[in-house]
């Protein structure tokens, strides 16, 4: 049923109103006004072709209650949105009904937006942007060239633009080709050759983020191993400032472990084993020291004395080495096990399965602490891109290890107890405790056998400590249409230019075909005509790049074209960042936590390192960092089509109002818990808003002859409920929605509304209670409190009031009257707390003129303190 108030005409009225009066606009104002701002800021949405979903507005509801809050605070506030609208759903879905993806996007776009503004959400329009347009992507593909043009100085730990990187000597002796390799191989995006995580079902290869569980996160399907040049962006150079940073961030705890886990730093040392050959057929190294060594890293290098073989990855360098120089006697059951490595997933060889690996016959390693001859392996539960892509083995100390061991009995030596002297016990001891069997570091705890290891393997010069991270570089190729064309020519001549400034955007040509292909190229690459092209260097013949960006490019810094969205000199006006950035309060889904909101910290933190975010703006982009759970599906399990219980927020809407649908949505439950939709729940909500229509209109009368339309400022009815328990529930009420929304609990800020709306009952509107009210209902009912507030004889806008205050006096709890009795018999009364003390009632009692005579001079014999109500004293 629908509200017994007329929401439709209501909501559209004020829609088109806050449109026209432009009420939610931001204003960009000069740094030194910069505490009056606050930038509030959502994830903005991918238009997919299925519409708005019931989620998205928890998260759009949530920032624009707090924002309108901190507007009617005073705030110059910025809550903007916008388009995140490159992406395969919109390819695949314009392959599949022959139409273009650009034409998709903005019919997806134009729905969209007719559905986020049926919500009465205060975004400001004007600042609107989509990542799909050339004269956004310019600047996309403009800080490409930033990375592309640019190396990390390990030394002071920042990015730097490439004609600082110093060229050493021996390099610039052999010529430009040497020059072009060296800083080729230190750009902070470049070209390589990789394993990727490849989805056969969408043709896309994938960045570990988004094939989290050996699945492609698009569709679900099992990701294969696929090799191709591609480019990357060394995150990785980053890894330990994007962990150290998060002390400075307010975001939500187990946001912080997440990317801290994701990054996954572990300290511990590099260790170098010699090689020796045994049976080499190489000339002169039968049984002497080969050239090579074999590094490894270690988080435990205090075990090293029990290191009793050595594993290397299927594809370590220096297999093939010995392979081609024929020190290893069994290559064809290596190339053999090579084979079947290649095709597993880092997953696949992660998993706790049966070990599998191959003997390098011909070939032992020595062990650096004792000297002594140990095995070497390759395994393919060693992964060639963690760490050094080799492991000295510890069985007695490490699980995988001792399966391995196990299976192919190898030896096994303890060199770590739980206590000194406390010897055997079940192996494998993975814990820290005491050092034994291990000659220097005999009798040491773990914490300080590492360090006193670490020590002797810098001063032995066959090793050092070192940090190392999981994290992987960033695979940023794409081999689809619908994405940024990376803006580099290949010229045979010069190797990589980037495409000069003032040709950007590279715009993707307008094609027929947009298919994928099996080849894992891009469809760019058929596209003859906008590949051939000259090299801005030499002039001669050269090809577009035809890989484009991942989906996660553009979202990488929307948040600061928000700032300045109009700009075509710059990405931003560096005066209008430093005015807004950084965000305030970011809300956004969990699920982003390792991709998009790891990745836009990385983005920004580069291009501040280069000082093209004004150093003012602070090292992070975004100062608090919250997040929303999910809605369900009635009854608790996920919205789904398959299941028909998706909730399509165009019918509430059209059903409720956008009023009765955003206070739902609120009151759902705790804003980080998942709540199942429940229709009773909508009509509990509907009812209240029905109620307060209800209560003005009795208040009030019919318009236009109403009490407050008359005589708005009546100064005795102002004054009618002082001290009241109206008045205490008022300012109870405006303290608590006030602090639940700051702290975002909006299901109890809707609880205490309603409690209000009871207390108040019917007639006892006044002026300021009924003002009070429509304040704190401004942001969740947007529409209905501005059609009050102008019924009340306003002529502005209610979201550009300022906010109601709270008289704490005015909040005290409950009081009761304390009766007070002396000997039997009842000489005061006095109103008090409810929470007070038995002390304090004593002390107030004693002080009180009407007892004073009573006690006076006399011994208190016993005191009996009856909660609520009574204070009996025998003298
Ligand atoms: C010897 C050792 C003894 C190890 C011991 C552990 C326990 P995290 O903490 O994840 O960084 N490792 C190193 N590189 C590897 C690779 N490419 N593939 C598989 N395993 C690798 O783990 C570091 C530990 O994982 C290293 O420390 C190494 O095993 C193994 F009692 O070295 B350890
Ligand atoms: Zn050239």
């Amino acid at each position: 049923m629908a509200t017994n108030y007329p929401f439709k005409d209501i909501e559209g009225k004020w829609q088109a109103d806050w449109d026209k009066n432009q009420t939610y606009r931001a204003e960009d104002l000069p740094v030194s006004e910069k505490s009056k701002k606050f930038y509030g800021l959502i994830e903005f949405p991918y238009p997919s072709g299925e519409g708005l979903h019931v989620g998205h507005p928890r998260s759009y509801v949530a920032i624009d209650v707090m924002t309108r809050k901190k507007r009617m605070e005073g705030k110059d506030v910025l809550y903007p949105i916008g388009w995140d609208a490159f992406g395969l759903p919109t390819e695949n879905f314009a392959i599949k009904n022959k139409i273009k993806p650009a034409d998709a996007t903005k019919k997806n776009i134009a729905n969209f937006t007719r559905q986020i503004k049926s919500l009465g959400i205060g975004f400001d329009w004007s600042r609107e942007i989509d990542t799909t347009d050339p004269k956004y992507y310019r600047w996309t593909q403009w800080m490409f060239l930033k990375f592309f043009n640019s190396y990390f100085d390990d030394v002071e730990g920042r990015a730097k633009p490439i004609e600082e990187l110093a060229i050493p000597d021996s390099v610039l002796a052999i010529g430009d080709e040497a020059v072009r390799a060296y800083r080729d191989e230190r750009r902070m995006a470049f070209k390589a050759t990789t394993k990727i995580n490849w989805c056969p079902r969408c043709k896309i290869g994938l960045a570990n983020e988004e094939a989290q569980g050996g699945v492609c996160e698009r569709c679900g399907e099992g990701v294969e191993q696929k090799q191709k040049a591609q480019w990357m962006i060394r995150i990785t150079k980053y890894a330990e400032r994007l962990i150290r940073d998060l002390d400075n961030v307010d975001y939500l705890e187990k946001i912080k472990a997440q990317q801290i886990n994701w990054i996954g730093r572990s300290e511990g040392a590099y260790v170098d084993f010699g090689v020796i050959g045994v049976g080499s057929s190489r000339p002169g190294a039968e049984t002497a020291p080969l050239p090579d060594k074999i590094t490894v890293f270690t988080t435990r290098p205090d075990t090293l004395f029990g290191a009793t073989y050595m594993v290397l990855a299927p594809e370590h360098p220096l297999v093939e080495t010995w392979m081609k120089e024929g020190d290893v006697t069994n290559a064809d059951e290596i190339r053999t096990y090579q084979e079947g490595a290649r095709l597993k997933s880092e997953l696949q060889r992660q998993e706790n399965k049966e070990k599998t690996g191959v003997e390098l016959k011909g070939v032992r390693a020595v062990n650096p602490s004792n000297n002594q001859e140990i095995p070497v392996w390759i395994a393919d539960y060693v992964l060639a891109g963690y760490g050094t892509g080799a492991i000295m083995a510890v069985p007695a100390h490490d699980e995988r290890d001792f399966e391995f061991a196990k299976q192919f009995g190898l030896t096994i030596t303890q060199v770590v107890a739980a206590e000194e002297g406390s010897g055997e016990r079940g192996l494998p001891f993975c814990e820290e405790g005491v050092a034994f069997n291990s000659g220097i570091l005999d009798g040491l705890k773990t914490a300080d056998a590492k360090e006193k290891m670490a020590d002797w393997l810098e001063q032995n010069n066959v090793g050092a400590r070192t940090v190392n991270f999981k994290l992987r570089d960033w695979v940023f190729s794409r081999q689809r249409y619908w994405g940024e064309p990376i803006p580099i020519i290949h010229c045979t001549k010069c190797g990589y230019i980037p495409v000069p400034d003032q040709q950007l955007p590279v715009t993707l040509p307008e094609v027929e075909k947009y298919e994928p292909t099996d080849t894992g190229e891009s469809p760019l690459a058929a596209i003859r005509d906008w590949v051939e092209t000259s090299c801005p260097n030499c002039g001669g013949a050269a090809e577009r790049e035809t890989d484009t960006m991942p989906n996660w490019a553009g979202s990488s810094w929307y948040f600061m074209r928000y700032c300045d969205p109009h700009n075509d000199q710059a990405f931003a006006d560096p005066e209008k960042l430093k005015f807004w950035m950084p965000v305030d309060l970011y809300n956004g889904g969990m699920e982003h936590t390792t991709l998009h909101l790891l990745y836009s910290r990385f983005w920004y933190k580069f291009l501040w390192d280069l000082g093209l975010v004004p150093k003012e703006c602070g090292s992070e982009p975004y100062a608090k960092r919250r997040s929303h759970a999910l809605i369900l599906g009635e009854g608790g399990v996920k919205m789904s089509k398959s299941k028909g219980n998706v909730v399509n927020p165009d019918d509430v809407v059209g059903q409720y109002g956008a009023d009765v649908f955003r206070m739902y949505q609120m009151f759902i439950g705790p804003f980080d818990q998942d709540a199942p939709w429940d229709t009773h729940g909508i009509e509990g909500v509907k009812r209240f808003l029905e109620k307060v229509w209800r209560l003005f209109e009795i208040s009030t009368g019919p318009a236009p002859a109403n009490a407050f339309r008359t005589d708005p400022l009546d100064a005795d009815r102002e004054n009618a409920f002082t001290g009241s328990p109206v008045e205490i529930l008022l300012n109870q009420t405006i303290k608590k929605v006030g602090e639940d929304i700051e702290g975002m609990h909006f299901n109890t800020a809707v609880s205490a509304m309603m409690i209000l709306v009871n207390g108040l009952g019917e007639g006892q509107l006044d002026k300021n209670a009924a003002e009070s009210l429509l304040k704190l209902l401004a942001p969740f009912a947007p529409h209905i409190a501005e059609e009050l507030w102008h019924q009340l004889g306003y002529g502005t806008s209610i979201h550009r009031e300022s906010w109601s205050s709270y008289d704490s006096a005015k909040c005290v709890a409950e009081t009761f009257e304390l009766v007070v009795q002396v000997n039997g018999k009842v000489r005061d009364k006095m109103t008090v707390s409810m929470d007070i003390s038995e002390e304090e009632a004593k002390v107030l009692a004693l002080a009180s003129e009407k007892v004073k005579p009573y006690v006076e001079g006399k011994e208190l014999h016993k005191v009996v303190y009856v909660k609520g109500r009574l204070l009996s004293i025998s003298v």
